[in-house]
């Protein structure tokens, strides 16, 4: 998979050469390529942004610098991988970044990366993407608070895909046992020693009872996650018109 991150702070992407990323991309699983985007100004203070037009707090980043960093990502396409990236494009106001969004995306052999500043991207720059690149352009959202750009978001959005993406990850199994992979949050592990500081490991993960550790995980799991995400057991009456009257 090959992953372009546009940024006006390409330092902050530095951890991509680190631990299980970093080896992937050794081991030519990944080609990860960040650019700075102030390369693609034309004036002496490389400015990227500048005053909303309707008024408003705070600073717009300007549509040609971001246009002229994705023409030339979209011109690094190399035959055997398709043509165009898929680019996605993080901010508070996006779709939920999801575990299956995670495995849409580790599908893809191509992802661009727009990190916006400020209040954003000018509005064009995504229909310039979408009409002029042919790109498709998904605007994500790690969660319901704000961030000051994108460039966290992207460390998180790549270390959840690029360990779904096949090879990264040295026992796929792994990945099948854990929280959001089946809609409920993990049971509670332990390791040795079985008493420490006072506190002993359930006595049912002791017994050698396959069943019953089963079952006990099961009800683990269902009770964490009515306790910490009620919303997952009922996704129904979350992020929907619920009728109040029949609510319960
Ligand atoms: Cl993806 N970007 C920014 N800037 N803020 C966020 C976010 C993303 N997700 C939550 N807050």
């Amino acid at each position: 998979m090959r992953i372009d991150v546009v940024s006006i702070f390409p330092d902050y992407l530095s951890p991509l050469d680190l631990s299980l990323i970093g080896k992937a991309r050794q081991d030519g699983l990944l080609d990860v390529h960040v650019h700075d985007l102030r390369d693609f100004t034309h004036d002496r203070h490389r400015t990227v942004d500048d005053t909303p037009y309707g008024g408003g707090a705070g600073m717009v980043m300007k549509p040609q610098p971001w246009a002229e960093a994705l023409e030339h990502v979209a011109a690094q396409a190399d035959p055997p991988t398709t043509k165009r990236p898929r680019l996605v494009v993080p901010g508070p106001g996006g779709a939920p970044f999801t575990q299956a969004l995670a495995r849409e995306l580790a599908a893809e052999p191509w992802l661009a990366f727009a990190c916006g500043r400020y209040e954003g991207i000018d509005e064009r720059v995504y229909e310039f993407a979408r009409e002029d690149l042919g790109v498709d352009v998904s605007v994500v959202s790690l969660g319901d608070y704000v961030l000051n750009g994108g460039e966290v978001a992207v460390l998180a959005i790549v270390e959840a895909v690029a360990r779904l993406v096949p090879g990264v990850i040295g026992n796929a199994e792994s990945l099948v046992e854990e929280s959001h992979e089946d809609g409920l949050l993990e049971y509670p592990i332990y390791t040795k020693p079985r008493e420490w500081r006072g506190r002993s490991v359930p006595e049912v993960l002791l017994s050698g009872n396959h069943a019953a550790i089963a079952q006990w995980r099961h009800e683990q799991r269902l009770a964490r996650t009515a306790a910490r995400r009620p919303d997952l057991l009922h996704p129904s009456s979350v992020g929907q018109d619920v009728d109040v009257a029949t609510a319960v």
